[in-house]
């Protein structure tokens, strides 16, 4: 075994991307679902750094906030940048993934109202990550370099998380189409993906 434990929600939520990058890198970990009764009831949101969740062990060493793991993660597998500049490019990608994760929570689950809205500025984000692909081999990649890099599994699923909320949303962006389809055709990501754990693990909370 290696070690890994996953702290979290019964969700695939802000722990998905985490679970992606292990998939995909052969890795395999343990889940510790937290029930939200218990979350409020105990200690563990006391615990927890900012007292929030995903929560992750490498052996006894212990990290909290998802792109932080994702790094961390990234460093370890040797997918975050063969140089500086490529390092901080992956940076600058995955803190754009993270911008549109916060105005996505936000229309989603705390300003409902807005979810319309959301929908209909949508192009003017893929778009940037579309023309990030477009600028690297022409789109026929990832979105830096000529390898995976852990900012491709958080995009990779928030992509997921949109098209199954927004299912025409990417029908104007077709190398953000075909990059979902090369990533998630990978053969340990795949296995991942079509895995019982991952398909009975809801996306995002019931309302
Ligand atoms: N920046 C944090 C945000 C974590 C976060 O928002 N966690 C939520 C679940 S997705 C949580 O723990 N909610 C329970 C609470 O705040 O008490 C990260 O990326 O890990």
């Amino acid at each position: 075994m290696s070690g890994y434990v996953i702290t979290y929600f019964p969700l695939r939520g802000r722990a998905e991307n985490i679970r992606l990058l292990l998939g995909d890198q052969g890795a395999t970990w343990e889940e510790e679902e937290v029930q939200m009764q218990d979350w409020k009831s105990g200690n563990l949101k006391k615990e927890a750094v900012f007292g929030q969740l995903p929560k992750f062990k490498d052996g006894d060493f212990v990290l909290y906030q998802s792109n932080s793991i994702l790094r961390y993660l990234g460093r370890k597998y040797d997918i975050a940048g063969g140089s500086n500049q490529e390092s901080a490019l992956i940076d600058m990608v995955n803190d754009g993934v993270e911008d549109l994760r916060l105005k996505f929570a936000r229309a989603i689950f705390y300003e409902p109202e807005t979810k319309d809205k959301y929908e209909a500025d949508l192009p003017n984000h893929f778009s940037a990550f579309e023309r990030i692909l477009s600028q690297n081999c022409n789109g026929t990649k990832y979105l830096v370099g000529d390898k995976i890099s852990y900012a491709d599994y958080n995009l990779l699923d928030l992509l997921q998380t949109h098209l199954a909320l927004f299912p025409a949303c990417l029908s104007t962006f077709p190398l953000l189409t075909a990059y979902i389809d090369r990533i998630t055709s990978r053969p340990k990501l795949s296995e991942y993906l079509n895995s019982d754990a991952r398909k009975n693990r809801p996306m995002i909370p019931k309302r």
